[in-house]
């Protein structure tokens, strides 16, 4: 039974038990000015609920955001998987996607450096599939063993519980400092990936090997992974660390204010599929969830699209108590054995009961599937559902033997049938010991301001490590991927990389153990792979960017309707800012501010514009805040653009950028300034511009 409180216009108060309210003011009193009467059951209904409103939060993932929307499939999937939603591109299939931060607790800020949670829940016509990924293709341990561990590590410290949602400590490195295998994923940790522009600009991995089965039983392994459709994008360090201040809430807004508008997000569904009989064709393990498959090996099929056209109506009925699980799955998809997998496969279950209390979570309308659920399973807190007549057990003949077991052909869902054959052993397969070659080659991979911005998160995380063997420790460890990379972290930290750390590459050995089959293998060189560098990402869409136009009274107005014309033909909003809210008086028409430089800041922004103005310029020239938005657009990389007087706003910024050129229009770095009045061939210069996301090479002028 929902109740629907959107739209309660004309409806009577009510207690929970339906009945009307008098008064919702003053609680019961023993005259006016009396105590309080416990017999008033609508004050303690009321702060009893209240009381209770909490529920515990996501012990991982806790911050996150979520959207509804469709999937639909190009082509049937039938030769590799008999999934009923992989099979009719004709048809749509819901979904529930929720995205998250790792480490901080649920009120921290969108954009602390972490992995971001990926979760889509698809609501098929055979029960819920959840793909519960990141936007990091690999993770930072091998075995599900070790997964408490790391989050204790990675959170706040116990004993005065800081820092909030920041690796940047003692406690996550000395772990790390341990842990060989976690160096692939901390090269992505520390990558702009770890911070990106918006989730509509992530992309989204399955992270594990998982299998398609086909109705004829045939399987083949599977990486899934979502590709968005505008990009994949990321904000500077710098930038992050202001966002956090300026608008903590600025990816859940984003997604929000998207959709809300109309822009709505997509991503391209792709899958990796490697035949049964090619698994151990690689140089690396498939089941170590450490390592991807690079895209030039194996190339990623793009299958079917994802478009989130909905924002939740309530955050806590759905975002909050939405459950995900990678156990979920549906005929046609199965799991590998994959260590780190397996143990996904305990624990969320296990996460929803504290949770959300209950064994019936699956009855929360978010969770509910929309295939119908017909068992055996009764009674436990908050069920929802009246199971009629006095069958609860099967076999049975009461209920004519139902519901009935489904066979294979039935759509049931029958594990796939893989021949193991091997001792039960505590141990780790030797194929999992190369922690460093994937490192290298996803730092190899990189353009050049990405590698910089590794270094540059490595100089800040270890920075904050206050325990010198730690860093050291890491300086040893970033060598073994690398020498130069740990030299010119180094240099940072004022330290030398240590030529050997006694023990630390056995650090899992065990007592009884080979300690040479232990002993993870020197990092090889392998081929790059072009599609691990952003800088590689499509770059000719200002789609959804957000442009701030600086203004005062007396601006151009033929100069905003020309850029503003440009801008929003390709897809931008434009948003006005101005010294105060209200009208800002044009040359022709006044607009309406949408900010004041107050209530907003240039990190909140994709790209700047000024236009000219005489009146206007010199007014924006007397606020301090002015410049600072233009100095920290240029530090930020962004598109700048002006026309007219608004010329003299950026005389300050540095390597001439701000210097006015001979041409109708100048573009120096990303720096678009127009003689005169903006004109449409300014216009399309600043489009051009703003497209390119950021102009890194600014940051390495001499
Ligand atoms: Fe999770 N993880 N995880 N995880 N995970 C949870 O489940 C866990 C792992 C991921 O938006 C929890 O409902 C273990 C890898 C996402 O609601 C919990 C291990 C990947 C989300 C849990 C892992 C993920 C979670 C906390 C090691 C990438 C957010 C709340 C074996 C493929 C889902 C909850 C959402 C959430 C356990 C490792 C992704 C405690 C034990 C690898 C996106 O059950």
């Amino acid at each position: 039974m929902e109740r629907n409180t959107a739209d309660a216009s004309g409806q009577f108060m009510t207690t929970d038990q339906g009945t009307r309210i008098n008064d919702d003011q003053n609680s019961l009193k023993a005259g006016d000015r009396g105590a309080t009467l416990l017999e008033d059951f609508i004050l303690r209904e009321k702060i009893t609920h209240f009381d209770h409103e909490r529920i515990p939060e996501r012990i991982v993932h806790a911050r996150g955001a979520g959207a509804h929307g469709y999937f639909e499939v190009y082509e049937s999937m039938a030769p590799v998987t008999r999934a009923a939603f992989l099979q009719d591109p004709g048809k749509r299939t819901p979904v529930f996607v929720r995205f998250s931060t790792v480490a901080g607790f649920r009120g921290s800020t969108d954009l602390a450096r972490d992995v971001r949670g990926f979760s889509v829940k698809f609501y098929t016509e055979e029960g819920n599939y959840d793909l519960v990924g990141n936007n990091i293709p690999v993770f930072f341990i091998q075995d599900a063993i070790k997964f408490p561990d790391l989050i204790h590590a990675v959170k706040p410290e116990p004993h005065n519980e800081i820092p909030q949602a920041a690796s940047a400590h003692d406690t996550f490195w000395d772990f790390v400092s341990l842990m060989p295998e976690s160096m692939h994923m901390i090269m992505w940790a520390m990558s702009d990936r770890a911070i990106p522009r918006s989730y509509r600009m992530m992309e989204g991995f399955g992270v594990h090997t998982f299998r398609f089965v086909n109705a004829k039983g045939k399987a083949s392994f599977v990486k899934f992974h979502w590709k968005p459709k505008l990009g994949v994008h990321s904000v500077a360090w710098d930038e992050a660390l202001k966002i956090s201040g300026n608008d903590p809430d600025f990816h859940r807004r984003d997604l929000f204010d998207a959709i809300d508008h109309g822009d709505f997000p997509e991503w391209e569904f792709g899958v990796q599929i490697i035949p049964e009989g090619d698994e151990h064709k690689f140089d690396f393990d498939l089941l170590d969830p450490t390592k991807l498959i690079p895209e030039e090996q194996v190339p990623v099929q793009r299958i079917g699209r994802m478009v989130l056209n909905r924002n939740p109506d309530n955050y806590f009925a759905e975002t909050e108590q939405v459950a995900f699980h990678p156990g979920h799955v549906v005929p046609g998809i199965d799991f590998s054995n994959d260590p780190l997998l397996q143990g996904r496969l305990f624990s969320y279950t296990d996460t929803q009961l504290s949770r959300l209390g209950s064994p019936n979570f699956h009855e929360i309308p978010i969770n509910r599937p929309i295939a119908p659920v017909h068992n055996h399973q009764r009674d436990a807190h908050m069920r929802q559902t009246v199971d009629k007549g006095r069958v609860a057990y099967e076999p049975n003949t009461l209920g004519g033997g139902c519901p009935m077991q489904a066979t294979f052909k039935d759509a049931g869902f029958v594990s796939y049938a893989e021949r193991i054959d091997a001792k039960k052993v505590r141990a780790r397969s030797p194929s999992f010991f190369d922690h460093f070659t994937q490192a290298r080659m996803f730092l190899h991979s990189q353009s050049t301001p990405e590698y910089n911005h590794i270094v540059s998160a490595l100089r800040f995380e270890l920075g904050k490590v206050a325990t010198p063997a730690i860093r050291q420790r890491m300086l040893f460890m970033l060598a073994q991927v690398d020498r130069e990379l740990a030299a010119a972290v180094g240099v940072g930290l004022g330290m030398a990389v240590p030529k050997k750390i006694e023990g630390l590459l056995n650090q899992s050995i065990p007592a009884d153990g080979d300690p040479k089959r232990f002993q993870p293998t020197p990092a090889r060189d392998v081929p790059p792979s072009p599609a691990l560098s952003m800088a590689n990402t499509p770059k000719d869409s200002i789609e959804t960017r957000q442009i701030a136009f600086l203004i005062a009274d007396g601006f151009d107005s033929s100069d905003i309707a020309t850029v503003r014309k440009a801008l929003l033909a390709g897809g931008a909003q434009v948003k006005f800012v101005a010294p105060h809210l209200g009208q800002v008086a044009g040359s022709q028409d006044p607009v309406e501010a949408d900010f004041s430089f107050l209530t907003c800041n240039s990190v909140l922004f994709d790209a700047i514009y000024i236009p000219g103005g005489r009146k206007s310029v010199d007014a924006l020239k007397k606020i301090p805040d002015v410049g600072v938005f233009v100095t920290d657009a240029w530090r930020h990389c962004k598109a700048i653009g002006a026309s007219g007087e608004a010329d003299e706003l950026l005389v300050g910024l540095p390597h001439g950028a701000g210097t006015k050129g001979k041409d109708p229009v100048n573009d120096r770095y990303g720096v678009v300034r127009a003689q005169g009045k903006a004109t449409t061939a300014f216009a399309a210069a600043l489009v051009q511009s703003i497209a390119q996301h950021r102009h890194w090479e600014r940051e390495t002028l001499a």
